[in-house]
Protein backbone atom coordinates (compact mmCIF):
# COMPACT_ATOMS: atom_id res chain seq x y z
CA UNK A 1 0.00 0.00 0.00
CA UNK A 2 1.25 3.46 -0.93
CA UNK A 3 0.39 7.19 0.50
CA UNK A 4 1.07 8.71 -3.11
CA UNK A 5 1.83 5.66 -5.07
CA UNK A 6 2.75 7.91 -8.56
CA UNK A 7 5.20 9.43 -6.37
CA UNK A 8 6.49 6.65 -4.48
CA UNK A 9 6.90 4.32 -7.36
CA UNK A 10 8.35 7.06 -10.07
CA UNK A 11 10.66 5.78 -12.99
CA UNK A 12 14.04 6.99 -12.24
CA UNK A 13 13.40 8.55 -15.13
CA UNK A 14 10.48 10.61 -14.56
CA UNK A 15 11.95 11.15 -11.15
CA UNK A 16 15.15 12.72 -12.31
CA UNK A 17 12.92 15.44 -14.92
CA UNK A 18 10.85 16.53 -11.86
CA UNK A 19 13.62 16.84 -9.61
CA UNK A 20 15.47 18.68 -12.54
CA UNK A 21 12.41 20.90 -12.73
CA UNK A 22 11.69 21.71 -9.51
CA UNK A 23 15.54 22.58 -8.81
CA UNK A 24 15.22 24.96 -11.53
CA UNK A 25 12.40 26.62 -10.06
CA UNK A 26 13.48 26.45 -6.44
CA UNK A 27 17.02 28.03 -7.74
CA UNK A 28 15.14 30.76 -8.69
CA UNK A 29 12.54 30.66 -6.36
CA UNK A 30 15.57 31.47 -3.23
CA UNK A 31 17.42 33.85 -5.33
CA UNK A 32 14.99 36.36 -5.52
CA UNK A 33 13.06 36.01 -1.97
CA UNK A 34 16.57 35.50 -0.14
CA UNK A 35 18.68 37.84 0.04
CA UNK A 36 21.50 35.53 1.62
CA UNK A 37 21.45 33.30 -1.66
CA UNK A 38 21.35 35.98 -3.35
CA UNK A 39 24.48 37.70 -2.41
CA UNK A 40 25.90 33.84 -2.25
CA UNK A 41 25.04 33.90 -5.76
CA UNK A 42 26.71 36.83 -6.83
CA UNK A 43 29.37 36.69 -5.01
CA UNK A 44 30.59 34.04 -7.21
CA UNK A 45 28.91 35.13 -10.40
CA UNK A 46 26.64 32.47 -10.74
CA UNK A 47 22.84 33.18 -12.07
CA UNK A 48 20.03 31.23 -11.08
CA UNK A 49 19.95 30.62 -15.33
CA UNK A 50 23.34 28.91 -14.90
CA UNK A 51 21.64 25.97 -13.04
CA UNK A 52 20.08 24.20 -15.94
CA UNK A 53 20.06 20.61 -15.22
CA UNK A 54 20.59 18.25 -11.97
CA UNK A 55 24.10 17.83 -12.60
CA UNK A 56 24.38 21.89 -12.29
CA UNK A 57 24.03 21.40 -8.54
CA UNK A 58 27.56 21.06 -7.86
CA UNK A 59 27.90 24.84 -8.84
CA UNK A 60 25.43 25.66 -6.34
CA UNK A 61 27.39 27.21 -3.08
CA UNK A 62 26.71 25.30 0.42
CA UNK A 63 24.76 25.80 3.25
CA UNK A 64 25.67 25.19 6.86
CA UNK A 65 24.32 24.76 10.06
CA UNK A 66 26.05 28.29 10.95
CA UNK A 67 24.65 30.13 8.57
CA UNK A 68 21.35 29.85 10.04
CA UNK A 69 22.69 31.18 13.00
CA UNK A 70 24.16 34.29 11.48
CA UNK A 71 20.91 34.81 9.99
CA UNK A 72 19.23 34.38 13.05
CA UNK A 73 16.13 34.08 13.34
CA UNK A 74 14.13 34.59 10.16
CA UNK A 75 17.17 35.58 8.14
CA UNK A 76 16.40 32.86 5.48
CA UNK A 77 12.68 33.41 5.62
CA UNK A 78 11.55 33.27 1.69
CA UNK A 79 8.21 34.58 2.49
CA UNK A 80 6.50 37.30 4.20
CA UNK A 81 5.57 36.47 8.10
CA UNK A 82 2.24 36.68 7.35
CA UNK A 83 2.47 33.08 5.19
CA UNK A 84 4.31 31.29 8.06
CA UNK A 85 2.15 29.15 10.38
CA UNK A 86 4.45 27.51 12.44
CA UNK A 87 7.92 27.90 13.93
CA UNK A 88 10.02 25.02 15.30
CA UNK A 89 13.52 24.82 16.45
CA UNK A 90 16.73 22.61 17.15
CA UNK A 91 19.85 23.23 19.52
CA UNK A 92 22.04 25.06 17.53
CA UNK A 93 26.09 25.95 17.62
CA UNK A 94 25.81 28.96 20.15
CA UNK A 95 23.31 29.18 23.16
CA UNK A 96 20.87 30.39 20.57
CA UNK A 97 18.84 27.94 18.69
CA UNK A 98 18.04 27.32 14.98
CA UNK A 99 14.58 28.51 13.83
CA UNK A 100 13.28 27.57 11.37
CA UNK A 101 9.74 28.23 9.76
CA UNK A 102 6.54 26.53 7.99
CA UNK A 103 3.75 27.93 5.99
CA UNK A 104 0.52 26.27 5.18
CA UNK A 105 2.12 24.46 2.05
CA UNK A 106 5.23 23.37 4.15
CA UNK A 107 2.72 21.76 6.63
CA UNK A 108 0.51 20.06 4.05
CA UNK A 109 3.37 18.89 2.07
CA UNK A 110 5.39 17.26 5.72
CA UNK A 111 2.88 15.39 6.51
CA UNK A 112 2.34 13.84 3.04
CA UNK A 113 6.21 13.16 3.25
CA UNK A 114 5.09 11.61 7.02
CA UNK A 115 2.06 9.81 6.00
CA UNK A 116 4.32 8.00 2.70
CA UNK A 117 6.90 6.70 5.78
CA UNK A 118 4.33 5.77 8.34
CA UNK A 119 2.50 3.82 5.40
CA UNK A 120 5.51 2.43 3.95
CA UNK A 121 6.62 1.00 7.41
CA UNK A 122 3.16 -0.60 7.68
CA UNK A 123 1.05 2.22 9.48
CA UNK A 124 -2.57 1.95 8.96
CA UNK A 125 -5.96 4.11 9.24
CA UNK A 126 -6.62 1.97 12.41
CA UNK A 127 -3.56 2.55 14.41
CA UNK A 128 -4.01 3.87 18.10
CA UNK A 129 -0.66 5.84 17.81
CA UNK A 130 1.77 7.02 21.11
CA UNK A 131 3.57 10.09 20.43
CA UNK A 132 6.20 9.55 22.99
CA UNK A 133 8.56 12.57 21.78
CA UNK A 134 8.57 15.57 23.73
CA UNK A 135 5.77 18.14 22.18
CA UNK A 136 7.30 21.72 21.43
CA UNK A 137 9.92 23.35 19.56
CA UNK A 138 11.04 19.64 18.69
CA UNK A 139 10.07 18.54 15.32
CA UNK A 140 9.62 15.27 16.31
CA UNK A 141 6.21 14.87 18.26
CA UNK A 142 4.44 17.42 15.82
CA UNK A 143 5.63 15.89 12.52
CA UNK A 144 4.60 12.44 13.21
CA UNK A 145 1.42 13.39 14.88
CA UNK A 146 0.18 15.27 11.64
CA UNK A 147 1.17 12.18 9.42
CA UNK A 148 -0.57 9.48 11.68
CA UNK A 149 -3.58 12.32 11.46
CA UNK A 150 -2.99 12.72 7.77
CA UNK A 151 -3.97 8.89 7.56
CA UNK A 152 -6.73 8.86 9.91
CA UNK A 153 -5.44 6.86 12.30
CA UNK A 154 -6.12 7.41 16.26
CA UNK A 155 -3.00 9.82 17.71
CA UNK A 156 -2.38 9.86 21.59
CA UNK A 157 0.06 12.94 22.28
CA UNK A 158 1.46 11.64 25.27
CA UNK A 159 4.92 13.84 25.06
CA UNK A 160 8.26 11.97 26.58
CA UNK A 161 9.00 11.40 30.12
CA UNK A 162 6.63 9.83 33.18
CA UNK A 163 7.50 6.37 31.80
CA UNK A 164 5.12 4.22 33.93
CA UNK A 165 2.40 6.55 33.06
CA UNK A 166 3.22 5.89 29.24
CA UNK A 167 2.94 2.32 30.23
CA UNK A 168 -0.10 2.28 32.01
CA UNK A 169 -1.45 4.23 29.04
CA UNK A 170 -0.17 2.08 26.24
CA UNK A 171 -2.17 -0.33 27.92
CA UNK A 172 -5.44 1.06 28.96
CA UNK A 173 -5.72 2.73 25.64
CA UNK A 174 -4.81 -0.35 23.27
CA UNK A 175 -1.57 1.29 21.58
CA UNK A 176 -0.62 -0.25 18.29
CA UNK A 177 2.28 2.39 17.31
CA UNK A 178 4.97 3.76 19.60
CA UNK A 179 6.88 6.40 18.48
CA UNK A 180 10.07 7.27 20.45
CA UNK A 181 13.98 7.39 20.14
CA UNK A 182 15.16 3.82 19.90
CA UNK A 183 16.76 4.44 23.79
CA UNK A 184 13.34 5.21 25.09
CA UNK A 185 11.85 2.91 23.58
CA UNK A 186 13.95 0.80 25.30
CA UNK A 187 13.92 2.20 28.81
CA UNK A 188 9.84 1.98 28.28
CA UNK A 189 10.75 -2.32 27.82
CA UNK A 190 12.34 -2.33 30.88
CA UNK A 191 9.61 -0.40 32.67
CA UNK A 192 7.23 -2.69 30.91
CA UNK A 193 9.22 -5.60 33.01
CA UNK A 194 9.64 -3.79 36.17
CA UNK A 195 5.86 -3.04 36.08
CA UNK A 196 5.17 -7.19 36.31
CA UNK A 197 3.74 -6.41 32.61
CA UNK A 198 5.05 -8.58 29.30
CA UNK A 199 4.63 -7.39 25.55
CA UNK A 200 1.35 -9.76 25.97
CA UNK A 201 -0.10 -7.46 28.19
CA UNK A 202 0.38 -4.89 25.33
CA UNK A 203 -0.71 -4.56 21.96
CA UNK A 204 1.84 -2.68 20.24
CA UNK A 205 2.87 -3.73 16.54
CA UNK A 206 4.70 -0.96 15.34
CA UNK A 207 7.53 0.90 16.26
CA UNK A 208 8.59 4.41 14.41
CA UNK A 209 12.05 5.51 15.98
CA UNK A 210 14.39 7.90 15.22
CA UNK A 211 16.25 10.96 15.98
CA UNK A 212 19.53 9.18 16.56
CA UNK A 213 21.50 6.76 15.83
CA UNK A 214 20.35 2.93 16.23
CA UNK A 215 21.70 -0.24 15.47
CA UNK A 216 20.24 -3.60 13.81
CA UNK A 217 20.99 -4.92 17.55
CA UNK A 218 18.95 -2.32 19.10
CA UNK A 219 16.34 -2.84 16.99
CA UNK A 220 16.42 -7.00 17.27
CA UNK A 221 16.13 -5.93 21.19
CA UNK A 222 13.02 -3.55 20.79
CA UNK A 223 11.63 -6.29 18.44
CA UNK A 224 11.84 -8.68 21.01
CA UNK A 225 10.78 -7.21 24.19
CA UNK A 226 7.90 -5.08 22.84
CA UNK A 227 6.73 -7.45 20.35
CA UNK A 228 6.75 -4.59 17.37
CA UNK A 229 8.12 -4.26 14.26
CA UNK A 230 11.05 -1.38 14.12
CA UNK A 231 11.85 1.09 11.85
CA UNK A 232 14.29 3.58 11.67
CA UNK A 233 13.56 7.49 10.72
CA UNK A 234 15.94 10.13 9.53
CA UNK A 235 14.81 13.74 9.38
CA UNK A 236 16.39 17.05 10.97
CA UNK A 237 14.62 20.32 11.85
CA UNK A 238 17.00 22.33 8.76
CA UNK A 239 14.78 20.72 6.39
CA UNK A 240 11.61 19.79 7.74
CA UNK A 241 11.47 17.59 10.71
CA UNK A 242 11.15 13.87 10.41
CA UNK A 243 9.42 12.73 7.40
CA UNK A 244 12.80 12.89 4.57
CA UNK A 245 13.78 9.61 4.98
CA UNK A 246 12.47 5.69 6.61
CA UNK A 247 12.46 2.63 6.55
CA UNK A 248 10.07 0.88 4.30
CA UNK A 249 8.72 -3.07 5.96
CA UNK A 250 11.80 -4.89 3.76
CA UNK A 251 14.20 -2.53 6.42
CA UNK A 252 16.59 -2.34 4.41
CA UNK A 253 17.60 1.45 4.07
CA UNK A 254 15.46 4.37 4.26
CA UNK A 255 13.15 5.79 1.47
CA UNK A 256 14.16 8.92 0.92
CA UNK A 257 11.23 11.73 0.34
CA UNK A 258 13.66 12.63 -2.81
CA UNK A 259 10.91 14.35 -5.20
CA UNK A 260 10.42 17.07 -2.03
CA UNK A 261 14.56 16.94 -0.85
CA UNK A 262 17.24 16.05 -3.07
CA UNK A 263 19.78 14.26 -1.63
CA UNK A 264 23.71 13.85 -2.43
CA UNK A 265 26.52 12.61 -1.13
CA UNK A 266 29.85 14.28 -0.62
CA UNK A 267 33.29 13.60 0.74
CA UNK A 268 33.64 15.90 4.21
CA UNK A 269 36.65 17.27 2.80
CA UNK A 270 36.94 17.94 -0.28
CA UNK A 271 33.14 18.72 -0.28
CA UNK A 272 32.98 16.59 -3.62
CA UNK A 273 30.82 13.63 -4.53
CA UNK A 274 31.65 10.39 -3.36
CA UNK A 275 31.55 7.71 -6.56
CA UNK A 276 27.88 5.66 -6.72
CA UNK A 277 27.05 4.11 -3.12
CA UNK A 278 30.41 5.00 -1.17
CA UNK A 279 29.83 6.72 2.20
CA UNK A 280 30.26 10.50 2.98
CA UNK A 281 28.26 13.48 4.06
CA UNK A 282 24.82 13.59 3.15
CA UNK A 283 23.60 17.09 1.59
CA UNK A 284 19.85 17.78 1.00
CA UNK A 285 18.32 20.27 -1.46
CA UNK A 286 15.10 21.53 -0.41
CA UNK A 287 12.82 21.54 -3.55
CA UNK A 288 9.54 22.22 -2.90
CA UNK A 289 9.49 24.04 0.24
CA UNK A 290 8.36 27.88 0.63
CA UNK A 291 8.35 29.17 4.30
CA UNK A 292 12.77 28.26 4.51
CA UNK A 293 14.19 26.58 1.74
CA UNK A 294 17.76 25.20 1.63
CA UNK A 295 19.97 24.54 -0.94
CA UNK A 296 23.10 22.14 -0.69
CA UNK A 297 22.07 22.10 3.28
CA UNK A 298 25.47 20.15 5.01
CA UNK A 299 23.71 17.87 7.44
CA UNK A 300 26.69 16.51 8.71
CA UNK A 301 25.42 13.16 8.81
CA UNK A 302 27.56 10.48 7.43
CA UNK A 303 25.82 7.80 5.07
CA UNK A 304 25.26 6.70 1.61
CA UNK A 305 22.55 6.16 -0.75
CA UNK A 306 21.41 2.19 -2.11
CA UNK A 307 20.03 2.69 -5.15
CA UNK A 308 19.25 -1.09 -5.96
CA UNK A 309 15.57 -2.37 -6.49
CA UNK A 310 13.32 -2.15 -3.34
CA UNK A 311 11.25 -5.25 -2.93
CA UNK A 312 8.40 -2.98 -1.54
CA UNK A 313 7.76 -1.51 -5.12
CA UNK A 314 9.43 2.33 -3.66
CA UNK A 315 11.49 3.39 -6.04
CA UNK A 316 12.39 6.21 -4.19
CA UNK A 317 16.44 5.89 -3.46
CA UNK A 318 17.56 5.22 0.12
CA UNK A 319 19.86 5.94 2.85
CA UNK A 320 21.87 3.41 4.77
CA UNK A 321 21.65 4.02 8.81
CA UNK A 322 23.40 6.83 9.95
CA UNK A 323 27.15 5.98 10.68
CA UNK A 324 28.13 9.28 12.36
CA UNK A 325 28.72 12.92 12.07
CA UNK A 326 31.34 14.68 10.65
CA UNK A 327 31.14 17.56 13.42
CA UNK A 328 31.52 17.63 16.88
CA UNK A 329 27.15 17.26 17.62
CA UNK A 330 26.60 14.79 19.96
CA UNK A 331 22.98 13.16 20.29
CA UNK A 332 21.91 12.76 23.94
CA UNK A 333 18.39 11.40 24.72
CA UNK A 334 17.27 12.29 21.00
CA UNK A 335 19.03 15.67 21.58
CA UNK A 336 21.10 17.91 19.87
CA UNK A 337 24.21 18.99 21.88
CA UNK A 338 26.72 20.79 20.90
CA UNK A 339 30.41 20.96 23.23
CA UNK A 340 30.64 24.84 22.04
CA UNK A 341 27.18 25.47 24.02
CA UNK A 342 28.25 23.47 27.00
CA UNK A 343 31.53 25.65 27.15
CA UNK A 344 29.02 28.93 26.56
CA UNK A 345 27.84 28.17 29.72
CA UNK A 346 31.03 27.33 31.89
CA UNK A 347 32.81 29.97 30.64
CA UNK A 348 30.09 32.44 31.53
CA UNK A 349 30.93 31.87 35.48
CA UNK A 350 33.79 33.62 37.00
CA UNK A 351 34.46 30.89 39.15
CA UNK A 352 34.80 28.47 37.04
CA UNK A 353 38.23 27.88 35.23
CA UNK A 354 39.24 27.24 31.44
CA UNK A 355 39.13 23.28 32.10
CA UNK A 356 36.51 20.64 31.86
CA UNK A 357 35.37 17.49 30.39
CA UNK A 358 32.19 16.41 28.96
CA UNK A 359 31.60 12.54 29.52
CA UNK A 360 28.81 11.00 27.52
CA UNK A 361 27.48 7.15 28.85
CA UNK A 362 24.77 4.88 29.02
CA UNK A 363 23.31 3.14 31.96
CA UNK A 364 20.71 0.35 31.00
CA UNK A 365 19.22 2.36 27.95
CA UNK A 366 19.46 5.92 29.35
CA UNK A 367 22.44 8.48 27.91
CA UNK A 368 24.02 10.15 30.66
CA UNK A 369 25.57 13.41 30.33
CA UNK A 370 28.58 14.12 33.29
CA UNK A 371 30.38 17.44 33.22
CA UNK A 372 33.53 17.72 35.54
CA UNK A 373 34.65 21.16 35.73
CA UNK A 374 38.11 22.59 37.18
CA UNK A 375 37.24 25.50 39.80
CA UNK A 376 39.13 28.91 39.01
CA UNK A 377 40.69 29.33 42.47
CA UNK A 378 41.75 26.45 45.38
CA UNK A 379 40.31 28.78 48.17
CA UNK A 380 36.70 28.29 46.81
CA UNK A 381 36.94 24.61 47.87
CA UNK A 382 36.60 25.54 51.57
CA UNK A 383 33.16 26.87 51.31
CA UNK A 384 31.06 23.56 50.86
CA UNK A 385 27.42 25.69 50.92
CA UNK A 386 29.14 27.98 48.08
CA UNK A 387 30.09 24.95 46.10
CA UNK A 388 26.57 23.24 46.61
CA UNK A 389 25.20 26.53 45.20
CA UNK A 390 27.33 26.56 42.32
CA UNK A 391 26.54 23.03 41.25
CA UNK A 392 23.23 24.20 41.16
CA UNK A 393 23.98 27.32 38.82
CA UNK A 394 25.36 25.82 36.29
CA UNK A 395 23.08 22.70 35.91
CA UNK A 396 20.67 25.29 36.07
CA UNK A 397 21.84 27.43 33.19
CA UNK A 398 23.06 24.01 30.96
CA UNK A 399 19.46 22.85 31.28
CA UNK A 400 17.85 25.93 30.09
CA UNK A 401 20.58 26.01 26.89
CA UNK A 402 20.29 22.17 26.35
CA UNK A 403 17.32 21.27 27.80
CA UNK A 404 18.71 18.17 29.56
CA UNK A 405 19.78 17.32 32.65
CA UNK A 406 23.75 16.87 33.97
CA UNK A 407 26.17 15.81 36.42
CA UNK A 408 28.27 18.39 37.22
CA UNK A 409 31.45 17.55 39.59
CA UNK A 410 33.33 20.60 40.84
CA UNK A 411 37.15 19.38 40.55
CA UNK A 412 40.16 20.79 42.44
CA UNK A 413 42.39 23.61 39.68
CA UNK A 414 45.00 21.89 37.88
CA UNK A 415 43.78 18.25 38.15
CA UNK A 416 41.89 17.87 35.23
CA UNK A 417 44.01 16.11 32.04
CA UNK A 418 46.14 18.56 29.55
CA UNK A 419 46.43 18.32 26.34
CA UNK A 420 49.74 18.97 24.45
CA UNK A 421 47.49 19.24 21.11
CA UNK A 422 43.92 20.08 20.41
CA UNK A 423 42.12 19.01 23.74
CA UNK A 424 39.71 16.38 23.91
CA UNK A 425 37.09 17.34 25.86
CA UNK A 426 34.45 14.88 24.94
CA UNK A 427 34.38 10.71 25.90
CA UNK A 428 31.76 9.04 24.66
CA UNK A 429 31.39 5.87 26.43
CA UNK A 430 28.63 4.62 24.69
O1 LIG B 1 15.73 14.74 15.20
C1 LIG B 1 14.08 15.08 13.47
C2 LIG B 1 13.51 13.74 13.74
C3 LIG B 1 12.57 13.59 14.72
C4 LIG B 1 13.88 12.65 12.98
C5 LIG B 1 12.00 12.35 14.94
C6 LIG B 1 13.31 11.40 13.19
C7 LIG B 1 12.36 11.25 14.18
P1 LIG B 1 16.81 17.53 14.85
O2 LIG B 1 16.45 17.66 16.28
O3 LIG B 1 17.03 18.76 14.06
O4 LIG B 1 15.68 16.75 14.09
O5 LIG B 1 18.09 16.60 14.76
C8 LIG B 1 18.61 16.24 13.51
O6 LIG B 1 19.43 14.18 14.46
O7 LIG B 1 21.11 15.68 11.70
C9 LIG B 1 20.99 13.51 12.83
O8 LIG B 1 22.29 13.80 13.28
C10 LIG B 1 20.13 13.04 13.99
N1 LIG B 1 19.16 12.03 13.54
C11 LIG B 1 17.87 12.19 13.21
N2 LIG B 1 17.32 11.00 12.86
C12 LIG B 1 18.30 10.07 12.97
C13 LIG B 1 18.38 8.67 12.74
C14 LIG B 1 15.24 15.48 14.36
N3 LIG B 1 17.33 7.95 12.35
C15 LIG B 1 19.80 15.34 13.69
N4 LIG B 1 19.58 8.06 12.93
C16 LIG B 1 20.28 14.77 12.37
C17 LIG B 1 20.66 8.75 13.33
C18 LIG B 1 19.47 10.73 13.39
N5 LIG B 1 20.64 10.08 13.58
Amino acid sequence: MFFEENYETMSRENMSKLQQERLIKMVKYCYDNVPFYKRKFDEINLSPSDIKSLSDISKIPMTEKSDLRDNYPYGLMATHMDDIVRVHASSGTSGKPTVVVYTKADLDMWSDCMARLIIAAGGRKTDIVQVCFGYGLFTGALGLHQGYEKIGATVIPASSGNTERQVMLMKDLGTTALIATPSYGLYISEVVKKMGLTKDDLNLKIGMFGSEASSCEMHAELQDKLGLFPTDNYGLSEIIGPGVAGECACKCGMHINEDHFYPEIIDKDTLLPVADGEWGELVITTLTKQGMPLLRYRTKDITRLITNTCECGRTLVRMDRIQGRSDDMLIIRGVNVFPSQIEGVLMSIPEIGGNYEIIVSREGYMDKLAINVELSNSKLLDNFAMLEQLVKVIKSKLKVVLQIDATVSLVEPQTLKRFEGKAKRVTDLR
